[in-house]
Formats: C-alpha cells, structure tokens, sequence
C-alpha cells in the first residue's frame, strides 16, 4: 500500500536539473569541511505540522487533502499515519523526525489510556525507524492544547495541572528514550502571561525552573543521554513568554543552575518576532556553547505572528550555516522543518515541493558559507578590525592587566585616540552577494 504513489524517491539530480520532485543543491554524500551533506545537516520532519497540520487558521477551518486520514483520534488511524509518515520520509530520504506524544497519538479520558495508547503507537514507531534507518531526533510533550493547561504547565496556578504536565514529560522522556531520541525539547507553549495583575512572576519562574530540573533528573535515572533543548519564542500564545529569547533563556538557566545540562533549540520565526536575526540567536547561543538545534523556517516579515513558512531565502540559511560551519556542525541536534504549507497549498504533493525546497536551500546556504570560509573573505576582516587588541594598550586590556588608572595615564601620554578605520558595511554585503 502505497500513500504517495505519484512520487518517486527523491534524487539529486544538480543545479540544471527542472524536475521539482529532483534535489538540485542537496547531495547526501557530498562533503562540506570534513562532513557530508547528510551528516551536517541532519534534516528533520515535524510530525505536527506535515502529518496533522490540515491549515486551520482563526478565519476558518483546515482544508488540506489528506486521503489516508479519516480525521478520527482512533487508534487505527493514529497507526496509519505512522505508515503514511515513513513513506514520505523515506521517499524524500530524511533521516530524522521530531513529534509531540500528542502528535502520534491521541489523548484519552484518564492518564493511564493515555499512556497505553502512547506505547501501541510507540511500539509502531520504533518498528519503522528499524525497518527505514529513520532515527528521531526529539521527542517534546504538547503542554498546550488541552484545556487544563490554560493558565500555563509548569507554570500554571494550578498546582494539580504542574502534576498532571509532569507525568506527561515523563512518559515523553521514556517514550523518547525507547525510541533512541538524540535529544528532548521543551518549549514553553504557554509558560508565560497575559496579564501581570493576577501573575506571580517569581513564583511561576521557580516552578518552570523546578520541573525542568525534574525532567533532567528523571531522565537521569532512567539511563536518557540525550541532549535536553530549550526552545526560546517570545509571544503567542502568551503575551510574554518566559522563554523570550536566547539571552532571557540562558539567565534562566543559569539563574537556576541548569546551564550545563540544556542547551538551545533555535527557531527562526522565533527569533524574529522576538526582534532579533536569527544569525543572532545562533551566535549569541554558539559563543556560550549553547547551539543545539535549529527549528528550520522562517516568517513573513508583514506579519506579526508564527507563520512557519519553509525556508528558501539563501541569505538566511546562508548566515545560519555561517554559524553551524563554525561550530564544527550542530550535532546531536539537526535543521528540524517546523514549518507548514500554506492553507492553499493543500495537495499532498505540496508536502515534498516544500521539503525539498527547505532542503535545498540549506544544501546551498551550507555550499555558499563554506566557500566564504574557505576564502577566509570575512574572518581576515574581522581579524584585522579588532587588531588593536593583539598588542600593546589593547593586548593589556584584554589580559585584565589595564585599570581605569594605567589607561587614563596611556591617554594622558599620548593625548588623543588612534584614528578608526571604517566597518566597509557596504563593502562586505556587495562581497557576500558574490558568493550568493
Ligand atoms: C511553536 C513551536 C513548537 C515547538 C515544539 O511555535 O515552535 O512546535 O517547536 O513544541
Ligand atoms: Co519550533
């Protein structure tokens, strides 16, 4: 039985190539500084978004064509998606996925149906990732959806939904334990405000900051290496949520000490409506060795909210690969697709021209950025603009060796600053539209 049997497997087939079900930039075997292709890049589906997302949005219902689906939380129809959703992968030749244990399977009245569904679907999972090769790159509980968690999970007011949420992340954690997951997610969907009138700020952050060290101690004893991730969004569906940006994640980490077990799972739509690039968010999270995933996509900048639009701006995944290049790649973690088609693109077919086009423009985000790195073009000068600080006064400074006193005494001598040389903004954004 075959759910896409229109599509073949998916091929490189080059740059000249016009079949739209062909790659032309994503080459598996191809090396980039010392890795292939398939090692460096670690391409991941998103249960949620390809084998749920039907594109409601708040002005109507989803309208996607989905003919496997009958649209029930049945147990059958949860483990023909597990079908459907391993013929897609397999055919576009990803080697990773990522779900919600609400993605897979359904919820039930009590806990305990809950669980035990969650293990038929599991077992199910893990029997096609060993017939594929397919591995799953994070597992994450849906901590959102539910009515009773309207006030927030670990940070509701509510102290039986913090217990309810916690029993939910740990069967996640086992659920992605036995499935071999290379790391555990936690984004806030709605650990955060509306309203601080009835908010009491200190005491929700202490909560979140006691379950995630919770889930990193159970992991623990249950024998869970994988990496844990934090997944920073500034807003939606709260006002403000806890978990902003990189930098407002990482004081909490620290705060609360958790900053060497969990590192950040990066979102691009993320860090835009958070006001930031998301060249950004990779550097500020790579130089405090803290990358450790990225949520591929990208927003329109028209708009306000998520709209989890699959990537294909060479600019971005240019600069994104800047970053990974640097860091020597992003494993265990890997470009996660959290992104959707569009309502109107509602085919099936739809599904594969947005991957391999997601794909392929990191394929080329990674071939253009290692060209730059090879030139050394942006290294040598940012090298050379800083080097007043590979000697003397500077060199002094940055050994801790200066004080306010022996610089004043400097400046005194020498009566005025250096000239400065200029930052060739212009310069730099002509050289790197070479290389694109
Ligand atoms: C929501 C979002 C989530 C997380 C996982 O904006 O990005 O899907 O990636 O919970
Ligand atoms: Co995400």
């Amino acid at each position: 039985m075959s759910y896409f049997p229109e599509v073949p497997t998916i091929q490189y087939e080059g740059p000249e190539s016009r079949n739209p079900l062909a790659f032309k930039h994503y080459n598996p075997n191809e090396v980039i500084e010392g890795q292939t292709m398939r090692e460096l890049l670690r391409f991941s589906v998103a249960y949620w978004h390809t084998f749920r997302g039907l594109g409601a949005d708040p002005f109507g219902p989803g309208c996607a064509v989905r003919p496997w689906d009958d649209g029930s939380d049945s147990l059958e129809n949860a483990l023909k998606r597990v079908d459907v959703a391993f013929e897609f992968m397999q055919k576009l030749g990803v080697d990773f996925y990522c779900f919600h244990d609400r993605d897979v399977a359904p919820e039930r009245s009590t806990l305990k149906e809950t669980n035990e569904v969650f293990d038929q679907v599991a077992d199910k999972l893990l029997e096609a990732q060993q017939a594929t090769g397919i591995k799953l790159l994070w597992g994450t509980a849906n901590l959102f959806s539910h009515a009773r968690y309207m006030h927030g999970a670990a940070t509701s007011c509510n102290a039986d939904v913090f217990a309810h949420a916690a029993a939910a992340v740990k069967k996640a954690i086992e659920v992605t334990h036995k499935l071999g997951g290379a790391n555990y997610v936690f984004w806030g969907g709605r650990e955060g405000y509306q309203n601080l009138y009835n908010t009491d700020m200190k005491r929700e952050l202490d909560h979140l900051a006691k379950f995630m060290h919770m889930a990193k101690d159970y992991a623990k004893s249950i024998g869970f290496e994988g990496q844990f991730l934090f997944e920073p969004k500034p807003k939606e569906p709260t006002k403000h949520h806890y978990d902003f940006d990189v930098a407002a994640c990482m004081n909490f980490l620290r705060q609360y000490g958790l900053e060497n077990d969990v590192k950040m799972n990066i979102e691009t739509n993320h860090a835009t409506l958070a006001g930031h690039t998301m060249m950004h968010e990779l550097e500020y999270a790579r130089i405090q060795n803290s990358l450790g995933s990225v949520d591929a996509n990208y927003g329109d900048l028209l708009l306000g909210w998520d709209t989890d639009q699959f990537p294909t701006d060479i600019y971005l995944t240019t600069q994104c690969m800047l970053v990974i290049l640097k860091q020597g790649g992003i494993s265990p973690g890997g470009l996660n697709f959290d992104a959707k088609v569009r309502r109107e693109s509602f085919e099936p077919i739809d599904l594969f021209h947005a991957h391999i086009g997601g794909m392929d423009a990191f394929a080329r985000g990674a071939k253009i950025a290692a060209k730059i790195r090879q030139d050394g073009v942006l290294d040598e000068f940012v090298k050379n603009r800083y080097s007043s600080y590979d000697e003397g006064i500077g060199q002094s400074i940055e050994k801790g060796e200066a004080s306010f006193v022996s610089l004043e005494q400097y400046m005194l001598e020498k009566g005025d600053s250096a000239p400065n040389a200029s930052g060739r903004q212009e310069y730099l954004e002509n050289l790197i539209n070479q290389y694109i």
